[in-house]
């Protein structure tokens, strides 16, 4: 079975959920406060049968401006946008929005406008609108279009959407994605007798009934109990439709919309961004500040800084999160709401990258020229060894540097610290190895035999043979070390 995903689009009480129940025989308004005021707010969901093969998934959007905050969380992308425009209004604010909105994140999605409520005008002005549709698709850079009349009291085009959409279907080829499974979350429930359900939209790779997935950003691990798309219980599924999940091994109330699950340790969580931006037309002036930020189902509020050029911004985000190069977002302004611009992550840095954080890991690139530094000093010392504290003073570099750098090479084995003293790696093993050759012989071996071995005061000395004791090669007797 092929599935695919239809989106609508267009002005508050344009047609978009009255075409929506002709196609499907549902209405996706189904909220107490969506029958009450005869509007969506939240998008619908339902799906319809084009064919034997195909069924298509469709996600209804609210038109009115006050809830671009919710179309926006429910679209992620689209094969076909159904564009609604009323034929006594014509095109009008949110048609615009919303063309924009939809062709940023699914700019390969075919569009079919839809004159709506024909029965309301006569056919001089659906000429009209179908000269304004297409200049306006061709002004907005709608690769392919369509332009279609329908009228939800008769009916009127209806069979005409319905082919031309399975017409359109039928072209489109799904080919299997082999990147790591990524799917951002739209709704989280708990179902008595099944337990935790969640449903989003999957970007990446594909899922599998059994497999294990994880919740970012809280890196818990979850089980896949059962696949579902449009109500079909599935053994595996692909980008290209909205899906819902059953989840074994985790709890409502650990997921949040927003959140994404995806194949274990696939994906880094990132706290900065920098990205492509277009700023939308309508936008006089747009500076560094706090914005509203959406991609996929992700929404918060972020920092942006406006870089130079104005067509590159750097995000700032509170918490981290999974960013990916190459995902899309859109940018609203808090206070009032509007839409900003469109932006494409080109850029993601992971939590050291903030600027604290990037001073650490200057710091730690261990580079040949300072790894010979050290050792140059403590070969000076191989015959005594050297104390932690003055190897600091003749390395002469700040503490939290030396600190950082004797941690890394003692972790690359080239030297070995005990109790506050430090010797190269090599010189450590080769006067460990001599005194289990004379302990060997000698059976019990005291501090006199180790001076033998190396220079260096009673401290130093006795430091060493107790890091042998805690090595588990000797064990201290009351007359002296003896092998282990
Ligand atoms: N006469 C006539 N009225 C229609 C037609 N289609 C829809 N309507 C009416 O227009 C109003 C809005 O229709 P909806 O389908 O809810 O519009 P919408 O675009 O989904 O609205 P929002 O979701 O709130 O943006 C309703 O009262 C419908 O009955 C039509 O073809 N002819
Ligand atoms: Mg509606």
């Amino acid at each position: 079975m092929k599935y695919i995903m239809i989106e609508t689009a267009g002005h508050v009480d344009h047609g978009k959920t009255s075409l929506v129940q002709a196609v499907s025989g549902k209405n996706t308004d189904t909220l107490p406060e969506e029958k009450k005021r005869g509007m969506t707010i939240e998008t619908g969901f339902t799906s319809f049968k084009l064919n034997e093969e195909i069924i298509a998934i469709i996600a209804d959007v609210p038109g009115h401006e006050n809830f671009i905050s919710n179309m926006l969380m429910g679209s992620c992308f689209a094969d076909i946008i159904y564009l609604l425009v009323d034929s006594k209004e014509g095109i009008m604010p949110q048609t615009v929005e919303h063309i924009k909105i939809i062709s940023h994140l699914s700019p390969n999605a075919i569009v079919i406008a839809v004159i709506s409520k024909i029965d309301l005008v006569d056919c001089e002005r659906i000429e009209e609108l179908k000269r304004d549709i297409h200049s306006f698709l061709v002004k907005e850079n709608i690769k392919k279009f369509y332009i279609q009349c329908f009228s939800a009291i008769s009916n009127s085009g209806l069979k005409e959407i319905f082919d031309l959409t399975e017409k359109i279907a039928i072209s489109i080829e799904r080919t299997r994605d082999i990147r790591p499974f990524r799917m951002s979350i739209a709704r989280v429930f708990s179902l008595k007798g099944i337990g935790t359900v969640v449903t989003g939209y999957p970007f990446l790779g594909e899922v599998n009934l059994n497999s294990k997935l994880e919740l970012l950003p809280l890196r818990k691990i979850c089980t896949v109990k059962n696949i579902q798309v449009a109500g079909y219980n599935l053994k595996n599924v692909s980008i290209g439709t909205t899906i819902a999940l059953n989840l074994r091994n985790i709890s409502k109330n650990d997921i949040k919309i927003g959140y994404t699950l995806a194949d274990i340790n696939s994906f880094e969580l990132k706290i900065k961004a920098i990205a492509n931006f277009k700023i939308d037309d309508s936008i006089s002036e747009f500076k560094s500040g706090k914005y509203i930020f959406f991609s996929g189902t992700f929404k918060n509020i972020v920092k942006v800084k406006v870089l130079n050029s104005k067509q590159e911004i750097v995000v700032f985000f509170k918490d981290k999160v999974v960013c990916e190069e190459g995902d899309k977002f859109i940018l609203r302004s808090i206070n009032p709401q509007k839409t900003v611009g469109f932006g494409i992550i080109n850029k993601t840095f992971i939590e050291h990258d903030s600027i604290k954080e990037k001073k650490k890991s200057e710091i730690v690139k261990l580079d040949d020229s300072i790894k010979n530094k050290f050792i140059k000093i403590l070969q000076k010392y191989s015959s005594c060894g050297i104390s932690l504290g003055n190897l600091e003073k003749e390395i002469y570099m700040p503490s939290n540097k030396f600190k950082y750098y004797i941690k890394l090479l003692r972790d690359e084995q080239i030297l070995k610290v005990f109790n506050n003293f430090v010797l190269l790696k090599s010189d450590y093993d080769s006067i460990k190895n001599k005194f289990i050759k004379i302990l060997k012989e000698k059976k019990i071996c005291g501090l006199s035999d180790i001076r033998e071995l190396i220079f260096g005061g009673r401290h130093f000395l006795i430091s060493l043979l107790e890091e042998f004791d805690r090595e588990g090669i000797t064990i201290r007797t009351e007359n002296g070390r003896i092998l282990k």
